[in-house]
């Protein structure tokens, strides 16, 4: 039987449908990102396995001027995610050449948006969000004045880490938030060769390992788990019909690990994996159907050189 304080607890109360029955184990990968694992992806996206988020931020740079140059009008600017705000500097550097600027990160991390505050303070003025992003740029919407357009940031491939349908029913309910005219600015990462997306989410230092395995520990840390990390490993894994690559957390041995909070004790045979994160890489005309079957049009595309990585500038339409 569940005691119902452990119910209360929505950590636990994932954990425990994620990795009960006999299916498939899974765990919500925002749950990666802690204190621990944000610091850890920090130093993921600055390893030479892991381009997207350099590629992101050349793109972001290089195109700015002229995504600037396609926004009429007085722009008001929305961060989904913003983390500390670094890949936006250049696109609010623009902006603030021919007006006020006005900037609202939202995140779901406090330390983020007041590190994002105070790097970005100089360039405008800057109104953190702390929640959900949906919610965040429904108050967005409801601040902008009459000639005021919206022009929202989602950068990052983040869009990546949802199922398809879910990424789909994000994006509509970015759109119903918005104006006809109002854009997006979506970072997608794209289909590359296996190897060098193993490489990117298994690399050699084992900073991705860390970053997975650290889910186990934060179980531990906080909800009274007993996760022996020895006996887990990473594993990455592309799964070439889903265009996606998985990470995961494989068994070494036959075991049970118990979770208080959860109020539950868990079996693993060996091999078997908890699959703790999949990220969805894009082919570059796929981006017209996913933003026409979500209210927008593709107005640009730009795609990096180095690393396959798409910015894709949709308009929302009637
Ligand atoms: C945040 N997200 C876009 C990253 C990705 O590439 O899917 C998370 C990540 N997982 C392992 N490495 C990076």
């Amino acid at each position: 039987m569940t005691h119902a304080w452990a119910l209360e607890n929505e950590f636990a109360r994932e954990v425990r449908a994620g990795l009960s029955g006999s299916g498939q184990k899974t765990l919500p990968c925002r749950y990666l990102y802690d204190d621990v694992g944000s610091a850890l992806f920090d130093a993921i996206t600055c390893l030479d396995e892991y381009g997207l988020t350099r590629a992101d931020q050349r793109l972001v740079a290089k195109h700015a001027p002229e995504l600037v140059s396609r926004l009429a009008g007085n722009v008001l600017v929305a961060e989904l995610g913003s983390g500390s705000g670094g890949k936006t500097r250049p696109i609010l550097g623009q902006l603030r050449q021919r007006q006020q600027v006005v900037y609202y990160p939202i995140d779901v991390s406090r330390t983020a948006l007041d590190r994002c505050a105070k790097e970005l303070c100089p360039l405008g003025t800057v109104l953190p969000l702390e929640g959900s992003y949906i919610d965040g740029l429904r108050e967005v919407a409801g601040e902008r004045i009459d000639g005021q357009s919206i022009l929202v940031l989602f950068l990052g491939s983040t869009i990546g880490n949802f199922e398809p349908a879910a990424a789909l029913e994000f994006l509509f309910a970015v759109r119903q938030c918005l104006r006809a005219g109002d854009r997006l600015l979506l970072g997608t990462d794209l289909v590359k060769p296996v190897d060098q997306l193993l490489l990117a989410y298994d690399d050699l230092a084992g900073v991705t390992a860390a970053f997975n395995l650290n889910l186990l520990s934060r179980i531990n840390r906080e909800l009274e788990g007993d996760f022996d990390l020895r006996q887990f490993q990473h594993v990455a894994r592309y799964v070439e019909e889903a265009q996606r690559i998985e990470m995961h957390l494989r068994s070494r041995v036959h075991q049970t690990v118990w979770i208080g909070a959860a109020d539950l004790c868990v079996d693993f045979v060996p091999n078997e994996t908890i699959c703790t994160e999949a990220s969805h890489k894009f082919r570059p005309e796929q981006l017209t159907g996913m933003a026409r079957q979500s209210g927008f049009r593709l107005e640009r595309q730009w795609i990096d050189c180095e690393w396959p990585f798409a910015e894709n500038l949709l308009v929302a339409v009637e």
